[in-house]
């Protein structure tokens, strides 16, 4: 009875780790004077705090993606472009996302509660 009862208090522990799986967001800066963050197909405004996966495809050597805000400072590289896998623990506030040589109009932000 004794080790019934451990496997069971073992799988309903188990459980909700194997079910939560990490969010993936895409951020997606060019080719064209665009900057976007996206989960799906709706753009990010709001999220809870957390662990997220970002995917970055920077798609312009014009353009970066720089993500900014309470405990992150992540940006790709202007001049180059790729694909990037940032795993990342959002905290509460404001997150902003920018391209800098172009902050004026490629920027977005999305709030973290
Ligand atoms: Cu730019």
């Amino acid at each position: 009875m004794k080790i019934v009862a451990i496997a069971v208090l073992a799988a309903a522990l188990a459980a909700p780790a194997a079910f939560a799986r990490t969010p993936t967001l895409n951020g997606v800066d060019g080719p064209g004077f665009t900057i976007t963050l996206k989960q799906g197909s709706k753009k990010v405004t709001k999220l809870r705090v957390g662990t997220y996966i970002f995917k970055i495809s920077d798609k312009s050597s014009l353009h970066n993606f720089h993500l900014r805000g309470p405990g992150v400072n992540k940006t790709t590289s202007v001049g180059k472009t790729g694909t990037f896998t940032w795993k990342l623990k959002l905290k509460k506030g404001t997150y902003k996302y920018i391209c800098d040589p172009h902050a004026s109009l490629m920027h977005g932000s999305f709030k973290v509660t």
